[in-house]
């Protein structure tokens, strides 16, 4: 095992890092920005190492100032957590030709992920269900393009070979509307990502979104601990998350679960990895892959009691995977509520100092969060400050742990989505369980 590795980022995964490390007796470095010197996991780690100012494009996506931070404290490997430069393939190449293990894929896998056409290409190849239309790049042919989009049948969605998490994508309704949406889509695609290549697909309406989290050892192993529902979005961000997803029976999740760990074989993947689907009508329609860590990967740990975060680091110490596809269980159901310092109503951030805060507790809750008693949230990064999960026999015991855990935190001197989050663990709608995409803006009226 590594004698001692850096943590690549801040707030609540910063910390659930660190805690995998000190239960397999790894050292710990935090790197942390000017504005994080009073973050939780700064405190508790072994080692700290400033690498610049708040600004994120200075610290935190630093690569040589992470990779001196790794070199002056004699670490050996570097974890990226999520966000910042997790998925970023160039990293992982530069992490290891410095000679330090990266705790992911490698930089080819990422950059495969990366970009969503060679993704699909894998996945179908794999024989992953993909979402109807070719996967090839399009081309300046306008009557092949509309050809296309007839044989597809519309509505059609053009999206980005850069883009991904709900960037750089168009719905086009009708044959006349085509040609234009995809001028406009490839000009914002080449502004954005420096991309300009474009697919086409079949846009499904009122699809679920649903993930399958997968392991994969350096042995060829690989293994998939069922699925998580994140349908409950607004703008791209999730809000609450769940697993098991409601109504997926015991023999689909096996069935994709199966033909995920073979794509893995199929792709020689290493370490954690999400397999994104739409769900609409009982079938399922990969769209991306996340090459790793998820902010939601506690409700699949509440529900198979596996420790997702020291696999992944067993993983990229050389170890083969610690479970058999036979021995990962299933049990109960867990959801997580995403805590955020924003206002419930417009949702515009609001960082500030917390004047007051008070954990909740009891059987089958867990409180994720780098949060304490007058710690300033700073404004230069994401408003997510912590997640709350909750973990019961079934759905209605989850969502009544929850609800209780709700009501018993505090967190004062700063707003929170708390409020937004009791609303919804009430919603009529939300209790029954199986909402689309579209549920939770139509709830609040976007
Ligand atoms: C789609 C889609 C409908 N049809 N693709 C948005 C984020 C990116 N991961 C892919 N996204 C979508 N792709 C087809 N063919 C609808 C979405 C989508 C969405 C997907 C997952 C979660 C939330 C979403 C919100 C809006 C649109």
């Amino acid at each position: 095992m590594f004698d001692k590795i850096v943590i690549a980022n801040r707030g609540e995964i910063a910390l659930r890092i660190l805690r995998a490390c000190r239960e397999l007796g790894i050292k710990t470095v935090a790197v942390h920005s000017d504005a994080d010197r009073d973050l939780k996991h700064v405190r508790l780690a072994d080692e700290a190492v400033c690498i610049g100012p708040a600004s994120s494009a200075e610290s935190y996506l630093n690569i040589p100032a992470i990779i001196s931070a790794a070199e002056v404290t004699d670490a050996v490997a570097i974890h990226p957590g999520y966000g910042f430069l997790s998925e970023n393939a160039d990293f992982s190449e530069k992490v290891s030709l410095s000679g330090f293990t990266f705790i992911g894929p490698s930089a080819d896998t990422i950059r495969m992920m990366g970009d969503k056409i060679s993704a699909k290409k894998a996945m179908l190849a794999a024989g992953i269900p993909c979402v109807p239309g070719n996967g090839e790049a399009l081309t300046n042919d306008n009557g092949a393009n509309l050809k296309m989009a007839q044989e597809i049948g519309y509505p059609i969605i053009v999206k980005a070979a850069g883009g991904g998490g709900g960037r750089g994508m168009r719905v086009v309704h009708t044959e006349a509307a085509l040609l234009n949406a995809i001028a406009l889509t490839k000009a914002e695609a080449a502004a954005a990502f420096g991309n300009d290549t474009l697919y086409m697909e079949k846009f499904l309406e009122d699809p679920r979104h649903i993930e399958f989290q997968v392991l994969a050892d350096s042995q060829g192993n690989a293994i998939h601990l069922g699925e998580r529902d994140c349908s409950m979005q607004r703008r791209h961000q999730k809000v609450v998350e769940e697993a098991p997803a409601p109504g997926i029976s015991q023999e689909l999740r096996n069935q994709m679960g199966e033909q995920c760990t073979k794509a893995c074989k199929d792709i020689s993947y290493l370490g954690a990895g999400t397999f994104e689907f739409l769900f609409e009508k009982g079938e399922f329609y990969f769209i991306e892959m996340n090459t790793r860590v998820q902010v939601e990967h506690p409700v699949t740990e509440m529900i198979t009691g596996f420790d997702i975060v020291k696999e992944q680091l067993r993983i990229a110490a050389g170890e083969p995977l610690s479970m058999t596809q036979e021995q990962i269980t299933f049990t109960g159901h867990a959801i997580e509520c995403r805590l955020n310092a924003e206002d419930p109503k417009t949702f515009m951030p609001c960082p500030g100092v917390i004047e007051q805060f008070h954990m909740p507790g009891g059987p089958g809750i867990r409180c994720e969060t780098h949060i304490y008693n007058g710690y300033k949230v700073p404004p230069y990064y994401d408003s997510m400050i912590g997640k709350l999960i909750a973990h019961g026999e079934d759905r209605a015991s989850a969502i009544a742990r929850m609800q209780t855990a709700l009501h018993e935190m505090v967190i004062d001197g700063i707003k929170t989505n708390v409020p937004l989050q009791i609303d919804i663990l009430a919603d009529s709608a939300f209790r029954v369980g199986s909402q689309n995409i579209h549920y939770l803006e139509k709830k609040l009226g976007i």
